[in-house]
């Protein structure tokens, strides 16, 4: 029987309010996930990690503003405050999420030339993270999805995770986005045209 996980993006301190990249209201999801938390027994948390000085960051784009957008080698790549910088206080979990003792733990953006919002595959849409690996061991046919943000990590962990083949649902009311010019509503669409369920 093909099992179901719970997969839980990036609910990190620099993604949360006196974060450097707040998503709005992002508190609002900690009752909801950490009672998905308690509902399912195969959990795998993901965590944004960037070295210090990732491409990612405005401030290594000399005269570059955050939120603007850059051409890289593997694409556009939209320029973020510097976050989440690997072992630093604003890379650790929220406190009050949950993390189960037993939980799995996937890094990613780890590497300083490339940004990864997916889980599965780097912003080159070829290098993987892991996720897929982790799930094909615990033999996933569905993963439910929560976390930060809706738009930009959520939405390229679902889509890839329906190109690899998983039914995918993500649950709402356990995500919240960052809305650069309409990109939420954006995700949205773009998750429904992939089959992704809206949970
Ligand atoms: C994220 C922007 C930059 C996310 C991560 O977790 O959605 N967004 N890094
Ligand atoms: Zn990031």
């Amino acid at each position: 029987m093909p099992s179901t996980v719970l997969v839980v993006v990036d609910i990190q301190n620099d993604f949360c309010s006196g974060g450097p990249l707040a998503v709005p209201d992002a508190e609002a999801i900690l009752p909801v996930v950490n009672g998905l938390l308690r509902d399912f027994n195969r959990v795998i948390l993901t965590q944004d990690w960037h070295p210090p000085g990732h491409v990612s960051f405005a401030s290594c784009h000399p005269g570059r503003q955050a939120f603007s957008r850059i051409s890289l080698p593997y694409g556009e790549q939209v320029l973020w405050p510097d976050h989440c910088v690997e072992a630093t206080p604003g890379a650790a979990f929220h406190p009050d999420l949950d993390v189960p003792a037993d939980a799995t733990i996937v890094r990613k953006g780890v590497h300083g030339n490339i940004d990864s919002y997916s889980a599965f595959f780097e912003n080159d849409r070829q290098t993987p993270v892991g996720l897929d690996a982790l799930l094909r061991a615990r033999e996933a046919g569905e993963i439910v999805l929560a976390g930060l943000a809706t738009d930009y990590c959520v939405l390229h962990t679902a889509l890839d995770a329906r190109s690899l083949g998983y039914e995918v649902t993500v649950i709402e009311a356990g995500c919240r986005g960052i809305d650069l010019d309409g990109s939420l509503a954006d995700a949205w669409g773009r998750m429904a045209k992939a089959g992704v369920r809206r949970g």
